[in-house]
């Protein structure tokens, strides 16, 4: 009874989730019209003209539409294109100029962008990763109005990050939206958040409260605000109307609180519960404009002894790092895209991510909302630096825009200062990041991922985190140990994770070896990668204190600056190929570990379909408790796994074909998986 309960219960949940989403994604067009509020939001995305070059040198214009990346194919050639790009958009306004505001608010442009309607420079952007908006309303005509962006991803002393591992593709890669707001409005000019704020606080199993801040732009009296929370069957939950002023970041804000009386927790992926809060503001009780943001009810607690708490539970996290970029799209992905690689985030069994090294999309940060994925969120502050007014006054400014724009989601649970710094003392900068990320967001943590013991940046944040790279750059794999409680330090207080540890492989190349390939050759054997990983997370998984445990990383990512392994410009140590067409063996070791909800059963190294040899081991992953292997219609006896891990030592395989099986039940059910390895 109980489980056909709980089951019901889930499957009504995820339908009512997968509308949240919808929802979350595109709360400002969905919601906002749908309440017959004038605001309105339109997507700006078709109808570009776009060239490489400034206007002064561009002969030639191609139509494009956003999101529009201009490397998606040669972001893995060692020279790919750096430099400006110039996009032209003409457009006709339909609605009242008099009676409204207009705002163009992209998403993202690389590097840095510099905007200009009707000939007039609005100003511009610094940073490859988050939201900017501009008002248009003092130059906009009702016909013809021209917008010019010239883009431009070279390499700039001023603006994070300086350096890096990945590729810095350029464009208008993700969407462009046409806000148009009442006169009177909540403001979408706080450095483009949604202008509504909204803190849960003292949480629990019988009650939640949430603050609300709604940042307006505004002279009238008789102002307030009407705040109404859903669930996500649409029951309204509370409701309350205030004319509280106050100030925020500069601007008139308008606050409540509200208090739900039995609400569903944010149980991460047994039960990612979200609730809806719709703001309305008034003038004289009537609405003239509407925001609804999503949240969730939830506490983190990260011990430095016991590891992660979510709502009082245990629960460390088993993650993998995330880059943004897939083929011949470079960051220029779409929904469809973000979609996939949570699908597969999901399947791996993975309860957290580790959005690397930057913002990611604020799509991608509502998928793991609703998904219940406990999320790390970051900025590019990464490897050298310059110490100047400019850099700083610019990573700090990325850093107050990535708190503000994703401030509401529930998933987000800590928000990431640095990833491995060097050279000069970069500890007074992590400092005052540090004291920005509290002021902005005092509800949750600052963590960050450094490879060096013993510098003073380490110190800073409320939690730690290493990467790790032993039986890839340095050692065998079994020195995680060490590497793990060396760093490890409870007297300090800093609670522990593993931000990066994983190692590199090929789908093409095969082989057992006895230590590390050359990382930096040409070989990568995709059967190193999943020893590696095995060795590692048995020791990983052993230290209970590690809070979290992030695997680099889930997906193949560029790296134009690299030549090794069968691909140049590629870093290859993640678990599903850069197309997301194949999932490497070390995907199926974490699957067979994480993933209890669906039955599996995996033959290793099936890609190594010819071998020499007449002996070789055979190994399985399952998450089945036992798993049984014939050999050319003969029966093996069964053996223990390690691990999910399953293995056959010295099975001998005759020359020509053999057929190799695999089965396991699981519920009643019958999983299997077959492969032919032929030997010469
Ligand atoms: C790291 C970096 C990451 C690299 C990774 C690697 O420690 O943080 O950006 O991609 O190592 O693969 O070397």
């Amino acid at each position: 009874m109980r489980i056909s309960f709980f089951t019901l219960q889930t499957k009504k949940i995820l339908s009512n989730l997968l509308a949240a989403t919808f929802v979350a994604a595109t709360a400002f067009v969905a919601t906002q019209q749908a309440n017959g509020a004038p605001r309105s939001v339109n997507a700006f995305n078709s109808n570009w003209q776009f060239s490489k070059g400034t206007i002064e040198t561009i002969t030639d214009w191609t139509p494009v539409a956003l999101p529009h990346c201009w490397n998606a194919s040669d972001g893995t050639h060692k020279d790919y294109y750096r430099g400006p790009g110039t996009y032209v958009k003409h457009f006709d306004v339909e609605e009242n100029l008099k009676k409204n505001r207009f705002f163009i608010r992209f998403e993202a442009a690389s590097l840095k962008a510099e905007v200009w309607l009707n000939g007039q420079r609005l100003g511009d952007h610094r940073g490859a990763f988050n939201a900017f908006i501009f008002e248009l309303t003092p130059y906009l005509k009702a016909r013809d109005n021209e917008l010019r962006v010239v883009v431009d991803n070279t390499y700039d002393n001023d603006i994070a990050p300086l350096e890096g591992d990945f590729t810095v593709f350029g464009g208008i890669y993700r969407p462009a939206a046409l806000i148009v707001t009442p006169r009177e409005c909540i403001t979408p000019m706080d450095m483009a958040s949604s202008g509504v704020y909204v803190t849960p606080f003292n949480v629990s199993g019988t009650t939640a409260s949430i603050a609300v801040d709604a940042l307006v732009e505004a002279e009238s009296k008789n102002l307030a605000i009407k705040t109404i929370v859903r669930d996500c069957n649409g029951n309204v939950k509370a409701e309350s109307r205030t004319d509280v002023q106050t100030s925020k970041h500069g601007f008139k804000a308008l606050t409540d609180t509200l208090t739900i009386d039995s609400p569903q927790l944010w149980q991460g992926l047994d039960n990612p519960a979200l609730y809806s809060v719709e703001v309305k503001l008034l003038r004289n009780g009537k609405v003239i404009d509407s925001v609804t943001e999503t949240t969730g009810f939830r506490t983190v607690d990260v011990d430095v002894t016991k590891g992660l708490f979510l709502n009082g539970k245990a629960h460390n996290i088993r993650g993998v790092n995330r880059h943004q970029d897939r083929i011949n799209m470079g960051w220029g992905i779409t929904n469809r895209e973000h979609r996939e690689d949570m699908e597969l985030i999901k399947e791996i069994g993975a309860n957290g991510v580790r959005l690397a090294h930057y913002p990611h999309s604020k799509y991608f940060y509502s998928l793991c909302d609703s998904a219940g994925m406990l999320v790390w969120a970051e900025i590019p502050f990464i490897g050298h630096f310059n110490d100047t007014p400019e850099f700083v006054e610019n990573i700090e400014l990325q850093l107050r825009e990535l708190i503000r724009q994703n401030y509401n989601h529930p998933s987000i649970f800590c928000w990431s200062l640095f990833n491995e710094l060097g050279g000069k003392d970069p500890a007074h900068i992590v400092k005052s990041l540090n004291d920005i990320a509290h002021e902005e967001d005092p509800t949750r943590y600052t963590v960050a991922a450094p490879n060096n013991d013993g510098r003073a940046e380490n110190d800073i944040t409320d939690l730690l985190a290493f990467n790790v790279y032993p039986g890839w750059y340095w050692a065998g794999p079994e020195v995680m140990c060490y590497a793990v409680d060396w760093k490890y330090k409870p007297e300090k207080n800093q609670p522990l994770a593993i931000s990066e540890y994983g190692a590199g492989a090929n789908i093409y190349q095969h082989a057992i070896l006895e230590k590390a390939p050359k990382t930096d050759g040409h070989y990568h054997p995709e059967e190193w990668q999943a020893h590696c990983h095995e060795i590692n997370y048995l020791e990983l998984d052993k230290r209970p204190f590690l809070w979290g445990t992030f695997v680099w990383n889930m997906f193949d990512f560029a790296s134009a600056g690299r030549n090794e392994g069968a691909d140049p410009g590629m870093n290859d140590k993640g678990l599903v190929t850069y197309d997301r067409k194949h999932r490497k063996d070390a995907f199926y070791f974490y699957k067979a570990n994480w993933n209890k909800r669906e039955p599996m059963v995996h033959i290793a190294s099936k890609r190594w379909a010819v071998r020499s040899g007449d002996s070789h081991d055979i190994k399985i992953y399952s998450n089945c408790n036992e798993v049984k292997l014939t050999v050319n219609g003969q029966q093996m006896p069964n053996v223990e796994p390690t691990l999910a891990t399953f293995v056959w030592k010295n099975v001998t395989l005759k020359k020509g074909e053999n057929v190799i099986e695999a089965s396991a039940i699981s519920n009643g059910q019958t999983i299997t998986d077959s492969t032919i390895i032929t030997i010469e």
